[in-house]
């Protein structure tokens, strides 16, 4: 399986705000290295990723947050700061008019709902541009998020050139970005710029199938009113975990994207088995589509021993999925998403590709 990586990732280690304590980010420059590792023991070899194609960018995700990305950290110093992980900390007022009004028909009119209006100040912008502060800007956040998604275009160019699965070692990861917020460790879609690339390049349908253990609510939003891509995620119920305010069932698309979004809510505590079946029902879904290809968002934070997660998955179950998903018998790149149990993620990694590579080829 062609594997890609780059360099440019291990420049970036946020920071995050965890029980009312700032930390070192869960999400660190060690995952990746621990990974790397465990794909070269096990026999395989790194590519190198393309530069990342920028314009290409601006199909899922905004301008002016893609302006902004670019140019926080630079904005930040200007304005004097010191401390070395920009945050935001106030955030746009819920509208009254568009969620959960006491007045539901002063809701009656959309289109009322006047744009949040963009401050001009970096401290006010870090909160318009994000909607977590599981999430910073560093000096070289803006370089390792274009090092991630750069792995994951590559690996999109060579599966639509005939490769038959790929993996894109992907971090920071993306499947929280939205089209113009970051967040939950997230500020390029990855997922999303692989999908976008496979269309780009003359495929016409493909499926995101999220598995990690976070509702991939950046994903969903950027595909959310498009029938070109599937999105498809099983997760932690928001109701009681992040990011909370997306990834229940109603939400199945909208406009031309009805129907092109399933989520698949499980509750904390879901083992392996009853996990399994979840995953079944988006594969129906994913195989009544008819896509072109099909791209993982690859979370590990499911397994058993993840410190901030709480489902049951263990090695096992990961060589199981694998060997599950290429049982679709479509290309398929795998995109790194979460994974917090830094010392297994290479071994829950590559049992992941041995899962699909023995499968595949039996
Ligand atoms: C890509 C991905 O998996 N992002 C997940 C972001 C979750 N951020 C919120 C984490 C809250 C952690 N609380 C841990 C409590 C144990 N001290
Ligand atoms: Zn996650």
């Amino acid at each position: 399986m062609l594997i890609i990586a780059s360099e440019l990732q291990r420049l970036h280690h946020g920071s995050e705000l965890d029980g009312g304590v700032v930390i070192a980010s869960w999400e660190s420059p060690a995952r990746a290295a621990y990974v790397t590792e465990a794909l070269i023991a096990s026999g395989r070899r790194i590519t190198p990723a393309d530069p990342p194609d920028l314009e290409e960018l601006h199909l899922i995700h905004d301008r002016g947050y893609l302006e902004f990305l670019a140019s926080a950290w630079d904005q930040w110093i200007a304005a004097g700061h010191q401390g070395p992980a920009a945050m935001g900390f106030a955030f746009p007022p819920r509208s009254a008019y568009r969620i959960s009004s006491p007045h539901p028909e002063a809701r009656s009119d959309e289109a009322q709902v006047p744009d949040t209006p963009r401050p001009d100040n970096i401290e006010g912008l870090l909160g318009y541009y994000s909607f977590a502060v599981d999430c910073s800007i560093g000096e070289h956040t803006w370089e390792a998020a274009l090092g991630s998604v750069a792995c994951a275009q590559t690996a999109a160019t060579r599966l639509s050139r005939g490769e038959r699965a790929a993996f894109a070692l992907c971090r920071p990861p993306g499947h929280h970005a939205t089209a113009n917020q970051f967040g939950g460790y997230c500020y390029l879609n990855n997922a999303a710029a692989a999908a976008q690339r496979l269309l780009t390049h003359g495929m016409h349908r493909i499926a995101v199938i999220d598995v990690d253990y976070h509702h991939g609510n950046g994903t969903q939003d950027i595909f959310y009113h498009r029938d070109d891509v599937l999105m498809a995620s099983i997760h932690c119920d928001p109701r009681q975990q992040f990011p909370y305010f997306s990834g229940y069932a109603d939400e199945i698309g909208t406009g031309a994207g009805r129907g092109w979004n399933l989520n698949v809510p499980l509750p904390r505590g879901t083992t392996a088995s009853r996990w399994m079946e979840g995953l079944d029902t988006i594969l129906e879904r994913v195989q009544a589509a008819q896509v072109d290809a099909v791209v993982v968002s690859l979370g590990l934070d499911t397994f058993a021993h993840d410190p901030i997660s709480d489902f049951g998955l263990e090695r096992e179950d990961f060589t199981q999925m694998g060997a599950i998903l290429a049982g679709m018998e479509c290309p398929t790149l795998f995109v790194l998403e979460g994974g917090y149990a830094t010392e297994e993620l290479g071994h829950n990694t590559v049992a992941v590709l041995d899962g699909f590579s023995g499968a595949a080829a039996s």
